[in-house]
């Protein structure tokens, strides 16, 4: 079985991030996300509209999505490659290059973001902080 993990806040879930996840699905047979919580968006200087559990149980409800576990840290990577038993690393190319050092525990790919959508983009036309 083909193991693949990736990481994000996934605030406002839309199909930016659907593109995603089914691309990084289809790199394999399993798909962990990394999800964010609340105390490590602080350290990524994100607010978020839906609280940790809120966006959890959304990505849990995502045909693509196998399972879900928080992401507390940057560091975290390396430990959970192996824990997991990771074999592809995915994340969108606004990453590109930022996490080549994964390389030397599994393949490190970096998909084509879904370019006119984004959480930021949303909140700005709804007026929302
Ligand atoms: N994404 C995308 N297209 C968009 C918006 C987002 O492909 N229009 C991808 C991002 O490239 C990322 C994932 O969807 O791979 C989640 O996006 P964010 O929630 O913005 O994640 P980010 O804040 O980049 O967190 O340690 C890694 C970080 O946690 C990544």
């Amino acid at each position: 079985m083909k193991r693949v993990i990736t990481y994000g806040t996934f605030d406002l879930i839309h199909y930016g991030h659907i593109n995603l996840l089914e691309r990084a699905r289809r790199l394999g047979d399993y798909l962990i996300v990394g999800l964010s919580t609340n105390e490590f968006n602080a350290i990524k200087n994100k607010k978020c509209y839906f609280s940790y559990e809120e966006r959890k149980r959304l990505l849990e409800a995502i045909r693509y999505v196998d399972l879900v576990i928080p992401e507390e840290a940057w560091e975290q990577k390396a430990s959970d490659i192996k824990l997991y038993q990771i074999d592809t690393f995915v994340i969108g190319d606004d990453w590109e290059g930022k996490f080549d050092e994964l390389k030397s525990l599994c393949e490190v790919v970096y998909l084509n973001r879904t370019p006119e959508v984004s959480t930021t983009k949303i909140k700005s036309e709804l007026k929302i902080f």
